[in-house]
């Protein structure tokens, strides 16, 4: 059983950033699942990106030392990363400077590791002056790497050496594009290089990709894998399903992962736990086992049936496609028996399921986990309405007294299209595309009379 070394989360998201609650809370479950890193860099924290050059104030410095302590507490190594090229002027001394001294404060208030992030800027170089002195972005971004690597990582005053972490400005693709592969080679040996796979969300990252990243770089990937993030595109969806398309063999071949988690952080903790359960031990993995265990370990025993009822209506993200198996299995057999068997006992059959499942909706607002049922509640509304309006399609499916084929026309069909309506505006995605597909299709919104 190989473990990954670096097994951590990045606070890496757009949005409102974490609590200071949640982020310790966050520490204590990483040091509960067996994780060993936790990088603080909020997109959204003034001070990590659009205002990086202005030092922490006081407040907020005294916040990040707490942290640092939290971290170290719970056995959890605390990075901090800075986000400098939404204004970098990577030829200025003052500006190398500044992310120097960013970063070496960060080190003085507790942090145990350094990132730097070049992350969604600018994928050229903007300031004259750059263009003058360098031949690109990638000499640009290297002069600054080694700055930092000189600077601070051999401070020998400095306390313990730190690792530290670049995110490349293209940091998915194939592994050996010109970009990646140019900054990979300048980097110093230690220097370790972030990659999110092929994509940006990657539905899959397999060992010969990381392999190929390690040929082209001169380091293995440190994996920055988003999953569970529901940030920027995405904020419509609830990322709470099961961690799939990771390749055991990423054991040997990555050098760790942070997963990106959503700004919803009780949430998060369930496709967070199977990450840990992945880096513990990527050749035993089993997604699914380690679904249902973090499913239970994040609602709590007495919930936890309730819980994976509604947890299979939103188990899409970007790493699973399949979205709502056990609504959709329903659906299938509802539609064959409705033609082939009894309409009058499948209409009853279906009935009986979506009582079963409304009666879930009303338990998921009684959770013992309250910042849990508080974070997911809009879904579990869009979930209540969708299940709703299957039912009252199903009303209109319900064979007439002698047995005669409903009816479906004028206030029948306007009913039905406005729930559709409804459920189309709420945007929340719950039950995949399964629910809309049922009711258009009954409706007959794309067929022609
Ligand atoms: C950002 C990240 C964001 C994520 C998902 C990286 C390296 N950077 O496209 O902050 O949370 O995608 O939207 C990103 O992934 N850019």
């Amino acid at each position: 059983m190989t473990a990954l070394a670096i097994r951590g989360v990045v606070e890496g998201f757009y949005g409102r950033p974490w609590t200071v609650e949640q982020r310790h809370d966050m520490i204590a479950f990483l040091a509960e699942i067996g994780m060993n890193a936790y990088l603080y860099s909020p997109k959204d924290d003034p001070y990590t990106r659009r205002r990086w050059r202005d030092p922490y104030p006081p407040e907020e410095a005294e916040r990040l030392r707490e942290l640092s302590r939290v971290s170290r507490e719970a056995g959890v190594e605390l990075w901090y990363g800075v986000s400098p090229g939404l204004s970098m002027r990577y030829a200025e001394p003052i500006d190398l400077e500044a992310v120097r001294a960013k970063l070496t404060a960060a080190r003085a208030l507790g942090a145990e590791h350094l990132a730097l992030f070049l992350d969604d800027i600018p994928g050229r170089l903007q300031h004259p002056a750059d263009r003058e002195a360098f031949s690109g972005l990638v000499e640009a971004q290297l002069h600054l790497v080694g700055e930092v690597e000189q600077g601070i990582m051999a401070d020998p005053d400095g306390p313990g050496r730190p690792r530290f972490a670049v995110c490349p400005t293209d940091y998915w693709g194939h592994g050996d594009d010109p970009y990646i592969s140019a900054l990979g080679s300048g980097l110093a040996t230690g220097t370790e290089l972030f990659w999110t796979g092929r994509a940006i969300c990657s539905p899959e990252i397999t060992a010969p990709e990381a392999e190929l990243f390690a040929r082209s770089t001169g380091r293995r990937p440190l994996l920055w894998d988003n999953f569970p993030v529901n940030d920027v595109a995405m904020t419509h969806e609830l990322h709470i399903g099961p961690y799939l398309g990771r390749d055991p063999r990423l054991a040997d071949t990555a050098s760790g992962i942070f997963a990106n988690p959503m700004p919803l952080a009780e949430a998060s903790k369930i496709g967070i736990a199977s990450v840990a359960d992945f880096c513990a031990d990527p050749r035993g993995f089993d997604p699914e086992a380690s679904w249902e265990r973090a499913l239970r370990r994040v609602a709590g025993a007495r919930d936890a049936d309730g819980f994976r009822e509604f947890a299979d209506a939103v188990r899409g993200s970007a790493v699973c496609a399949d979205d709502a198996p056990r609504l959709g299995a329903h659906l299938e057999r509802f539609a064959f028996d409705y033609q082939f068997a009894s309409p009058a006992a499948a209409v009853a059959e279906l009935r009986g399921e979506l009582r079963r499942l409304a009666g879930v909706a009303d338990d998921m607002a009684r959770l013992q986990n309250r910042a849990l049922a508080a974070e997911i509640a809009p879904w579990v509304a869009q979930y209540a309405r969708g299940i709703a309006a299957v039912d009252a399609a199903v009303d209109a499916l319900e064979p007439g007294p002698r047995g005669e084929p409903p009816q479906l026309f004028g206030t029948a069909r306007a009913a039905i299209a406005e729930r559709l309506a409804e459920l189309r505006e709420a945007r929340l995605r719950v039950f995949g595309d399964l629910v809309d597909m049922f009711l258009s299709d009954l409706i007959g919104e794309f067929s022609t009379p």
